[in-house]
């Protein structure tokens, strides 16, 4: 049986990703800091739960995963959406700590397992990482980072028998990103998707996830761009109905 560790794995893709690989045979190790919440997920998939902040992580504190064949740095997420001349430098930190050196020290924890169970690493950006846009600068800073440590990491990889992945979602319907990132404003966080015909869902993402990690071990995808049909780019939101009909 193969193991995944996926980390933010309490809530949206993360979550969902525990989900769908659990459901095709995989050992499923979900990490994230809300520890009654994974604990209630790991149980009903036979994983494991482990509490941990990502920002501070080390290879010990991996000791009971006994292989990692994959790992999912999907922690992190998005604080604001206040222009560059009034962002809290304070917001830009954390969102620079969960989505980059998250992904930094996962990483390191578990890269020299997964070489050896010559295994995968998916990082999940963000279309964000692809360019800046209003309102946008701390989360989409973080999301570049995190897109050039995933570019780096796989030229440096180099010679080893090991995937390396960006999935780059666009918009998805995960509330409790909305609502972290509009410090708990619902009216805002909903407003996000007002209108949106079908948004992705935290279980599409994780479909694709899924199908990049089953693919063969030779068979790298370096990057992949997921929006759904209503969002043809980042100022190219449709708010409508898009006259789906069943098939
Ligand atoms: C979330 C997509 O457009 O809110 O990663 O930055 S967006």
């Amino acid at each position: 049986m193969k193991t995944a560790v996926i980390t933010g794995a309490s809530t949206g893709i993360g979550e969902a990703c525990a989900r769908t690989l659990a459901a095709s045979g995989w050992q499923v190790v979900l990490v994230a800091r809300r520890a009654e919440r994974i604990a209630k997920i790991a149980d009903e998939l036979q994983g494991l739960a482990l509490p941990l902040d990502v920002t501070n992580v080390t290879k010990d504190d991996f000791e009971a995963v006994e292989q990692c064949d994959l790992l999912i740095n999907c922690a992190g997420g998005a604080l604001g959406l206040d222009q560059v001349d009034s962002y809290s430098a304070e917001d830009w930190s954390t969102m620079f700590d969960r989505n980059v050196i998250g992904t930094l020290k996962m990483t390191q924890a578990l890269l020299p397992r997964i070489i050896e169970a010559q295994g995968c690493i998916i990082n999940i950006t963000s279309t964000a990482a692809l360019g800046g846009y209003e309102g946008g600068s701390g989360y989409c800073a973080a999301k570049s980072a995190q897109r050039a440590l995933t570019q780096s990491l796989r030229l440096e990889m180099k010679g080893k028998p090991i995937r390396i992945t960006e999935v780059l979602p666009g918009m998805v319907y995960t509330p409790e990103f909305s609502l972290n990132r509009f410090n708990g404003d619902e009216a805002k966080a909903k407003a996000v998707y007002e209108g949106v015909d079908r948004p992705l869902t935290g279980e599409d993402v994780a479909e694709v996830v899924a199908s990049i990690a089953h693919l063969p071990p030779h068979v790298n995808i370096d990057e992949i761009v997921v929006r759904p049909v209503a969002q043809r780019g980042q100022y190219a939101l449709h708010r409508g109905e898009l006259g789906w009909h069943e098939k």
